[in-house]
């Protein structure tokens, strides 16, 4: 069971840690409280010699995973097909590589009775690579399937099947990845920091009963994660140390707001990798699917800090409660390591000002006696008509929440510009996939079609884009 991280938590007091008792005893400098130390992500084996070629194996399996200490749960989950000793894991085996390297992934899919996929949440690559059923065919139990494809952007991003998403990702189908730039800045350290939740049954089963709240907000659920395990994870820093910290919401349906106490966050990335200007935060709000790369400079003072993510407010539902994430240990000699200047890049706004509009609007009826149902303007996928586009083209989206909770907006394949939210200007987020709509909420997107084919875009909180919140974006070649 998880100890407060708050603010000001004197480990003397709670002292049902053994090693915090002692400590207190001996009259030490005051330890944390004991989380355990934040799960580094098992990486995916690259079986090719060729610097510029990464192949991996992943092999979508049931399995069993501890998300609570001694309690076995019983999921399904990734794990890496090149060790034939690798257990799966949670998030699944971090894929690595660098950007314009040729990526291949073989997955097999041995899911019982499931049909499955992959797709790469925010990369851009060629249609039939993107894990779109509709497109390349669901992968069988006992199939195959293999991803193949140049990463033309760095970054940090995402993976997850596309068939059953509600239940396949909150069974434990997804994991991370990075696409670092050629010439990356350097950190003192690196740490990905995956950020989901799970509900438990008292056996140790995952709760995936769909209740009413669920399908409003999507699932949101009692035992936050952290890298696959209950928070909050202790991290020790050096005094005066930067790193860089990958952070996805990788969760069907909470919100995390960081804040911290202790070091600064500086947003360096977005969605789509770095920014045209990095910028310092108090908190920091990620919706999910969303992913941001943070410059994370610890305090010179030693001590214990906190990451937490306070309560977000959520329209008609329950809000999404405050959690502790992360027990900050900064401790040590200062570090030597001189802070690296934070990247930058040009990013040109979109040239919108002849652009089309288009208007895509998001409704629902929750108390359809046939269950909960969602709309792309007013039709409910897959029995919607595709928006048609050209490769090459720039639009305007403007995409209209009629409802009192929020949607997380992806669009597959290409990243937009996230032009204003209510005539409010928004600027410097750079290149986008997912953006989150808050309730009764317009936003406006410059939307550059890039590959051509049939892309899916939709709410990436998977309960409402399964339930029909989903649609279909035909791009055409250049003519
Ligand atoms: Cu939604």
């Amino acid at each position: 069971v998880a100890v407060g991280v708050g603010l000001d938590v004197n480990p003397c007091l709670g002292a049902a840690l053994s090693l915090a008792a002692l400590s207190c005893q001996a009259g030490a400098d005051p330890i944390p409280v004991g989380a355990a130390p934040l799960r580094e992500l098992a990486r995916a084996l690259d079986v090719d010699p060729d610097p510029r070629v990464v192949e991996v194996t992943l092999v979508a399996v049931p399995a069993v995973h501890e998300y609570v200490d001694g309690m076995p749960s019983s999921i399904l989950a990734f794990r890496d097909g090149s060790r034939p000793d690798a257990p799966a894991s949670v998030p699944g085996p971090l894929v690595e590589a660098t950007v314009g390297d040729r990526l291949v992934v073989h997955f097999r899919n041995e899911l019982p009775g499931l049909d499955s996929t992959i797709h790469w949440h925010g990369l851009r690559l060629p249609v039939e690579m993107d894990g779109n059923p509709m497109v390349s065919g669901a992968v069988a139990p006992g199939a195959s399937f293999q991803y193949d494809f140049v990463l033309k952007d760095a970054g940090s991003f995402w993976y997850h099947p596309h068939v059953d998403t509600d239940e396949q990702m909150e069974l434990g189908l997804q994991g991370a990845m990075i696409v670092r730039e050629a010439d990356p800045p350097r950190f003192s350290a690196e740490r990905w920091l995956v950020l989901d939740d799970v509900g438990l049954l008292p056996d140790g089963s995952i709760d995936l009963a769909l209740e009413h709240h669920d399908a409003m907000t999507g699932r949101r659920d009692g035992v936050v994660l952290v890298n696959g395990a209950e928070a909050p994870a202790a991290v020790t820093i050096a005094p005066s140390a930067s790193e860089r910290w990958r952070i996805v919401n990788a969760s069907n349906g909470r919100y995390f707001r960081l804040v911290t106490d202790g070091p600064t966050l500086t947003v360096i990335a977005s969605d789509g990798g770095f920014l045209p200007q990095p910028y310092e935060v108090d908190e920091l709000v990620v919706a999910p699917g969303e992913r941001f790369d943070l410059a994370v400079l610890a305090p010179e003072e030693p001590g214990v800090y906190a990451l937490e993510s306070l309560e977000v407010g959520r329209g008609m539902a329950e809000p999404d409660p405050a959690a502790p994430l992360l027990e900050i240990l900064v401790e040590g000699e200062p570090s030597s390591d001189p802070s690296p200047e934070l990247p930058t890049r040009a990013i040109d706004p979109l040239p919108v000002s002849n652009a089309a509009i288009r208007r895509v609007e998001l409704t629902s009826d929750l108390d359809n006696p046939a269950g909960p149902a969602f709309f792309v303007n007013g039709q409910r996928w897959p029995l919607t008509t595709p928006l048609e586009a050209v490769s090459g083209d720039v639009e305007v989206w403007e995409v209209v929440n009629e409802e009192p909770h929020h949607h997380p907006f992806h669009i597959h394949g290409l990243f937009f510009q996230v032009l204003r939210q209510d005539g409010l200007p928004v600027s410097g987020l750079g290149w986008k996939d997912t953006t989150s709509i808050g309730p009764r909420q317009t936003v406006r997107l410059a939307v550059p079609y890039d590959a051509p084919g049939m892309w899916m875009f939709h709410c990436q909180i998977p309960e409402h884009a399964e339930r029909g919140m989903m649609g279909d974006l035909m791009v055409a070649p250049v003519p």
